[in-house]
């Protein structure tokens, strides 16, 4: 009897213990959660990119008008965009082929293709549409007349020719292609009267997907660039390529993130925003593959000037260039590692 009381009590004395000291360290704690736990952001050095040269090169291509399939402008712009390809040491490619558009016309369209060490097998895989569309259907002036398409086209093929000088003076150790796919806005309006028809748009693409420039070409991603260049744009996590290739959005972005660019890329998701290049690329090609293109979910449209005639030079900021492409080829220099 006296035993088991003094068990008892011994029993009482170390929980009280135990407690006290738990007590004590829920004490210390406190001030710690006080603050909400940071995470660690380990920080990424800024690659050599030069948003000057990307802008540059968006005039370059406005410069030419239109890029609409089967009109002057549309076949000079092709012989810059190659040339600046091969004078900057890649390995081009010009896939030509005739496509329908939803007007029933036939279009002689140019997916331009540029290898950088075709002879790595590890591989990235960089694509924009470098066509601009052929009437202003957003606009409430001018509809049937083409846009510019700074913003729209020239943007992501601006980034990609200056990605693609760089790679010439940094000469990384990894294989990079890089596509500018054609009549990828040539798509049936949605205030279209005739009947609707599917996968009008990305017509280059679609096509490429189909018929490959080579056999069994297997990159590890692709990343497409669209809408690229307008000033405070944010890019959320957009759902085909969530669907297709989460992995690599989360990749990149928390690359952007690490080279302090989080204000672009945004941790919002967004539901369907319509197709994109990378749609087919992911379907047929089967190559995982995201999107980096501007949408407000607020306002439910990619921007204001969106197939407009605003969609010029004035929209194009190159703070949201130099954002892009410090990205993009960051992610290519730690693929290298
Ligand atoms: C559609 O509006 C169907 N797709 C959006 C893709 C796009 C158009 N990107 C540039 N122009
Ligand atoms: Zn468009």
């Amino acid at each position: 009897m006296v035993q088991a009381g003094n068990m008892r009590i011994r029993i009482l004395f170390i929980l009280s213990v135990v407690f006290l000291f738990a007590c004590e360290s829920e004490k210390k704690k406190v001030p710690v959660q006080k603050t909400a736990p940071k995470k660690e952001i380990k920080k990424l050095k800024k690659p050599a990119f030069s948003s000057d040269s990307a802008y540059a090169f968006i005039e370059q291509q406005v410069a030419f008008g239109p890029r609409v399939p089967n009109t002057e402008a549309h076949r000079k712009a092709a012989a810059y965009l190659s040339s600046k390809l091969e004078n900057y040491g890649l390995e081009l490619t010009q896939q030509r082929a005739e496509v329908i558009a939803f007007t029933d016309k036939t279009l002689n369209i140019v997916n331009i293709i540029g290898e950088y060490r075709p002879e790595l097998p590890n591989r990235v895989m960089l694509f924009a549409h470098w066509d601009s569309r052929p009437f202003a259907d957003q606009d409430t002036t001018d509809r049937d007349k083409p846009i510019d398409g700074a913003n729209d086209g020239g943007s992501g093929v601006g980034i990609l020719l200056e990605v693609a000088r760089q790679l010439q003076i940094q000469q990384p150790e990894i294989g990079v292609d890089i596509f500018f796919f054609d009549a990828e806005d040539y798509g049936q309006p949605s205030n279209d009267i005739r009947k609707r028809k599917r996968g009008t748009w990305c017509l280059g693409s679609q096509y490429w997907a189909v018929n490959p420039h080579k056999e069994n070409y297997q990159p590890n991603y692709g990343i497409l660039l669209d809408m690229v260049g307008a000033k405070n744009a944010r890019f959320t996590k957009e759902s085909i390529s969530m669907y297709y290739a989460p992995d690599i959005v989360d990749m990149v972005w928390d690359i952007a993130a690490r080279l302090g660019h989080a204000g672009h890329f945004s941790m919002q998701h967004t539901t369907h925003v319509g197709e994109d290049d990378h749609m087919y690329i992911n379907k047929i090609a089967k190559i995982p593959s995201i999107d980096i293109i501007q949408y407000d979910p607020s306002t439910r449209v990619f921007a204001p000037h969106w197939h407009t005639h605003a969609d010029n030079m004035d929209v194009i900021d190159k703070n949201t260039l130099q954002a892009v492409g410090e990205t993009v080829l960051a992610t290519i220099l730690e693929e290298a590692k």
